[in-house]
């Protein structure tokens, strides 16, 4: 399993407030203790921090404020003496508007770099600056336009996220050869492979004559959505072969054990299957967006109710498509999205624990390679902010902001923040019951959860029915059971509005794993014909509640994983 963690929220070790290298250093013993293989680190690299990393200045370097290449060395060290690998965060949709790429790019616009950005004239008859002059409607991913006027050169740059991020142009080859110079470097330097930030997104469907279209109007317009033309472009299953054969091939071949994931919204199940055939050689895995965004609405902006034979349907279909060929990545939560427990659990007191329990033992017993996000093991949940001065997320801010322009309702704003914004997963990792969480002694960037005295590392470490003890178990299950990470599987009861169930099943052994994802009690008979025969005779291999017995009813988030082996005539 892969560890993720967000440097700015892991460790502080200076007392700057902002977590940092020698932080994550001394706090491998807490990966250790779970079980981690792999740990997925957030950018490091040098950054004017608009995006908190993903806004790169220096792709060879650490940001002071996590550090030095010495810190970083050091750390790449500790996790391989402790049999871990280490995965690198690869963000090459984009740079900062601050790397020496962009500046010589924006300097003029006969400059040798001109072309690796997407510059373009305002759109025909109308002058620099004039509203919708854009030369595409598309709107950024963090509200307003994707495009910004550069008055020095009267032309306009694309930037997918913010006006701090410009997108690089792929379709040129030697922006290509500086993107697989990076990766080199730093494999040379021993990393064990990365998780390429929206990779989908890096080739854009351009006509011959170098325009680029306007997408569907959203909602009352003006802005469209350009997801048609970036989304999965035409070149991208090129782009992706290349870089492995470019810089990946040879290193494997030679014995080295690399791990490439591609972040990918909106990718298709079919895609996705391309991308991960071992065939065809492109990518390990992917990340999918489609079980996050069964709670939006139009936009993340308008949360809904989950309903769960959606959720089942999607991540069964998931199952299903890469089943033959290609491999499923598994996650409920990572630095993007709201604390799991309370997206999809129930974070109060009562079901807190059972709830966090329940979802990861669901997580863990699909078939793919399960994330867990920094504090996700110990139940984590999202912050009580009630101020847009509590937020720092850029994503957030401008949302605020233009939403407020539009005349919405502050409240009504702040109500969704409180549900969807991407802080809830970025407040400092709760080590213990102290001031500031054990995170830091100065004053932390971001506040902590003031549940921290309850919900924290050090309290569950030693408890045996904590969420941390939980995942030790599971993480420990799938490296015993080739089951676990390899058995087909199976999707039953697709309908139930509360149980969700599946078999995993190899050379014979099978798993029943059910899950009540609901605050009350289910009983089991009437599900019984729909289940696998066998249940008075099975194991209960591992359970989220004490006194688990495989024929009891489901208590209010119980999960259960039963080992029906045996019990077949
Ligand atoms: O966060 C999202 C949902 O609100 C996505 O739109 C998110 O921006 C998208 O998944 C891309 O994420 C990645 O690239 C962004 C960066 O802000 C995210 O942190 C990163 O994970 C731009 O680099």
């Amino acid at each position: 399993m892969v560890y993720q963690v967000y440097p700015r929220s892991f460790a502080d070790s200076d007392g700057d407030g902002i977590g940092d290298i020698p932080g994550i250093t001394a706090h491998l013993d807490h990966l250790t203790d779970l079980g981690v293989d792999v740990l997925w680190l957030s950018p490091v690299y040098p950054s004017p921090m608009d995006d908190n990393g993903y806004d790169i200045s220096d792709y060879r370097g650490i940001d002071p404020s996590f550090g030095t290449l010495a810190d970083f060395d050091a750390l790449l060290e500790a996790v391989h003496a402790r049999g871990m690998k280490l995965v690198m965060d690869l963000v090459v949709n984009h740079t900062s508007d601050e790397h020496p790429w962009f500046a010589e790019s924006r300097a003029s616009r006969s400059s040798p770099r001109r072309d690796w950005y997407w510059w373009r004239p305002p759109r025909e008859g109308m002058a620099p600056g004039a509203p919708g002059a854009e030369p595409t409607n598309w709107a950024s991913f963090f509200s307003g336009p994707a495009w910004t006027l550069d008055e020095a050169t009267g032309e306009y740059y694309l930037h997918l996220f913010s006006a701090k991020q410009p997108d690089l142009d792929w379709e040129v080859p030697a922006v290509r050869a500086a993107v697989h110079d990076v990766v080199r470097w730093w494999l040379d330097r021993g990393v064990d492979g990365f998780r390429m930030d929206v990779i989908n997104m890096v080739s854009k469907d351009v006509a011959p004559d170098g325009s680029l279209r306007d997408g569907p109007v959203l909602g009352s317009g003006p802005l469209g959505d350009g997801s048609a033309s970036f989304l999965t472009g035409p070149r991208i299953h090129e782009f992706m072969a290349e870089m492995h054969r470019e810089v990946f091939a040879e290193r494997i071949a030679a014995g080295a054990q690399l791990l490439t994931v591609g972040e990918m919204p909106g990718v298709t199940v079919e895609e996705a299957r391309l991308f991960t055939d071992p065939a065809r050689a492109e990518l390990d895995m992917v990340f999918q967006f489609e079980h996050v965004s069964l709670d939006q609405g139009a936009s993340k902006w308008e949360p809904r109710p989950l309903r769960m034979r959606d959720l089942k349907a999607s991540l069964g279909r998931w199952q299903a498509g890469l089943a033959e060929t290609g491999w499923n990545s598994l996650y409920l939560a990572n630095h993007d999205q709201p604390r799991s427990v309370s997206r999809f659990g129930d974070d109060g007191p009562e079901h807190r624990t059972a709830s966090a329990t329940c979802l990861a033992t669901l997580l863990h017993l699909h078939r793919g390679t399960p994330y867990v996000y920094q504090g996700e093991e110990l139940g984590m949940a999202n912050a009580p902010f009630a101020s847009i001065t509590d937020y720092r997320d850029v994503e957030t801010l401008n949302h605020h902001r233009h939403a407020l322009a539009a005349g919405e309702d502050e409240a009504a704003v702040l109500a969704v923040l409180a549900r969807v914004s991407r802080d809830h997963a970025r407040t400092p990792v709760q080590w213990d019951a102290s001031e500031h969480a054990g995170f830091t002694t100065g004053t932390p960037w971001i506040a902590v959860n003031p549940d921290h005295t309850e919900v924290n590392a050090a309290a569950q470490r030693d408890d045996p029915t904590s969420v941390l003890a939980h995942y030790r178990r599971l993480i420990a299950l799938r490296h015993a059971e080739p089951v676990v990470a390899t058995g087909d599987f199976t999707m039953l009861l697709p309908e139930h509005e509360q149980v969700y169930a599946f078999t995993r099943s190899l050379d014979g052994r099978e798993l029943l794993v059910l899950c009540n994802l609901g605050s009350t009690e289910v009983p089991l008979d009437p599900l019984r014909a729909d289940l696998p025969p066998g249940l008075a005779g099975a194991q209960v291999l591992l359970g989220n509640l004490e006194g688990a017995a495989p024929e009891r009813d489901l208590r209010p988030w119980e999960a259960r994983v039963l080992d029906l082996a045996g019990s077949r005539p």
